[in-house]
């Protein structure tokens, strides 16, 4: 286990695991713990530091684990205690960390709590919100992230309880303090078991308007995010759960905060308020959603996303810190998504991941990023598993509520099950992921972009991630640079400067398929610099023109 040192996780690479899709040691086609541990040495190859663990706790699956029924056991499709076990100890002995997924803003309906709650138990009548109906429905208009109301009628109960989620994801109630004195219980359970921290799933809707008003209507329910998120009592509740629960301990902490603002998270990540290390903010991926949400996606506009990135950027400095990322579990792949997955695929995916990565705050790395993995493309319906995608298409689609094939296509691009295909290992019978059948179907282009073929092709996409998390140990500019935007109106080139004691560190980034000039400033441009990394053969010196897709990092000294 690698020293304590104060603020590790500032110079930390995180690699997000999906654990379904990773790697199946026994051949049920789900991936498992023991399969996570068969591929330890690849991650150290990598060079990542931590490993964000998704939910692996007893669950009925139907949110794929974020529906959780026992928050201290393991669930039987992904093995035991002692194989998670194994797994904190192999990634220790490789100097590694092992973050948890701590889901605690709802627990599934089948958690014992809500059990107990629904019958009026005197001790957990209150874990969750209960209401009467209104004039015959639910007690407000909220809508459900996942389609439908965000309240449904218990007959044992006779109440209306809330779920911003799925019916199966009730909301635990905040308010009461032995709520939270339990959440505090589940995550010192795990530090005791020898986890290094925790991603805490929307852990701005733990606080909402205690009076839960309407929302202003938008499609047929009221928005619940002017009331049931970023709520009075929520900086509260996050510097008391790090008194009870990670104070004096050597700690990773990543809330994760849909509708978060960089004012917001300034509070939030300031360690003088002892809340949170940082946030997964979602500006920067909510830009390309249209009108009628994220399945009626736009094309991205670099200009805004530059914006967004550089806001966070400066937001941050010196006050908070950021969490880099561009893909999870929830997202389309970025190299379909805001790169091309066709001719430059390879070009693209290094492109992105040399402008976030260059930038501060802790990087976080997808499964499968690292090879460049692609969108799934699948244009069937029956192909796809997740839970978000499948309500919107039964409610909306099949309902006739949007044209049919222009919602097909917005699932396609960017249905989260993009990103859940299996983890392409080989050219093989299922990427090498299972010798079962795969819960979801593994991505055909497994046999052009996998593991094994990455890991022996020094100019593959793996090995730019590999030398760009080197890159974050050998440099302190990287980890503590203050940021500085150029060419911020520029259409095709993300360029920014990092500097730190005299250092200069310049990022240049063509974000598109045409050569493109960067237009730098004359000491910029003229500076005697040396190239740290490119992402394209024989890269030129800071004034040369970027080929299509070309990322340069040039270090002035
Ligand atoms: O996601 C929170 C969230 O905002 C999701 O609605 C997600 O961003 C959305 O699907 C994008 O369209 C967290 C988990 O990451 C997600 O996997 C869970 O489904 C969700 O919470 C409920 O636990």
């Amino acid at each position: 286990m690698p020293e304590p040192s104060a603020d590790w996780w500032k110079s930390s690479v995180v690699y997000q695991i999906y654990p379904s899709s990773f790697k199946d040691s026994d051949g049920d086609g789900v991936g498992d713990l023991a399969g996570i541990v068969e591929k330890l040495d690849y991650l150290k190859l990598l060079g990542v530091d931590v490993v964000w663990l998704s939910p692996v706790y007893p669950s009925p699956w139907d949110d794929n684990g974020y529906d959780i029924s026992d928050y201290t056991g393991i669930d039987p499709r992904f093995g035991t205690l002692e194989d998670w076990d194994r797994l904190r100890d192999g990634l220790h002995e490789r100097g590694m960390r092992l973050v948890m997924d701590l889901v605690i803003n709802h627990t599934s309906d089948r958690h014992p709590w809500f059990t107990a709650s629904r019958e009026g138990d005197e001790d957990k009548k209150d874990f969750y919100f209960w209401r009467p109906g209104r004039d015959g429905g639910p007690p407000n208009n909220w809508g459900s992230v996942f389609s439908g109301p965000a309240w449904t009628y218990d007959q044992t109960r006779g109440e209306y309880y809330l779920h911003l989620f799925s019916p199966s994801q009730p909301d635990l109630n905040w308010e009461n303090p032995r709520v939270r004195a339990a959440v505090h219980e589940v995550a010192l359970w795990w530090l005791a078991r020898g986890a290094d921290g925790f991603r805490m799933d929307v852990i701005n809707f733990v606080s909402k308007n205690p009076k839960l008003p309407d929302g202003p209507v938008a499609g047929d329910y009221g928005i619940f995010a002017e009331h049931a998120i970023n709520g009075p009592r929520l900086h509260e509740f996050l510097h008391e759960m790090h008194e009870r629960a990670f104070a004096g301990r050597d700690v990773l902490t990543v809330g994760e905060m849909p509708g978060v603002s960089v004012e917001q998270a300034r509070i939030h990540t300031n360690p003088v308020n002892r809340e949170l290390d940082m946030v997964f903010q979602f500006e920067h991926v909510d830009l390309d959603h249209g009108p009628g949400g994220k399945f009626d996606p736009r094309p991205l506009d670099l200009v805004r996303l530059k914006a967004s990135l550089n806001r966070w950027q400066v937001g941050l400095n010196d006050r908070g810190w950021n969490s880099l990322y561009l893909n999870n579990h929830d997202q389309p792949r970025v190299v379909s998504r805001f790169g091309d997955d066709g001719r430059y695929r390879v070009e693209s995916a290094t492109a992105i991941a040399t402008t976030l990565h260059m930038m501060q705050g802790t990087p976080y790395v997808y499964q499968g990023e690292e090879l460049g993995m692609t969108n799934a493309h699948m244009d069937d319906i029956a192909d796809y598993r997740d839970l978000e995608t499948l309500n919107y298409h039964r409610t909306m689609v099949e309902t006739g509520k949007v044209d049919a094939n222009a919602a097909m296509a917005g699932i396609t691009r960017m249905s989260r099950d993009n990103a859940r295909t299996p983890m392409q290992w080989t050219a093989g019978a299922n990427a090498g992921f299972t010798t079962g059948t795969p819960w979801i179907g593994v991505n055909p282009n497994h046999i052009g972009i996998n593991a094994e073929a990455a890991v022996a092709d020094q100019g593959s996409v793996f090995h730019h991630y590999r030398r760009l998390i080197a890159l974050r140990k050998e440099h302190p500019v990287i980890v503590h640079g203050s940021f500085t935007p150029l060419l911020e109106e520029d259409p095709r080139v993300y360029a920014y400067t990092r500097t730190l004691n005299g250092q200069v560190l310049l990022v240049l980034a063509n974000w598109s398929g045409q050569r493109a000039e960067a237009e730098l400033p004359g000491d910029l441009a003229a500076a005697d610099a040396e190239l740290l990394l490119g992402n394209l053969p024989d890269p030129g010196p800071v004034a040369a023109p970027l080929r299509p897709w070309e990322a340069r990092v040039h270090l002035i000294r």
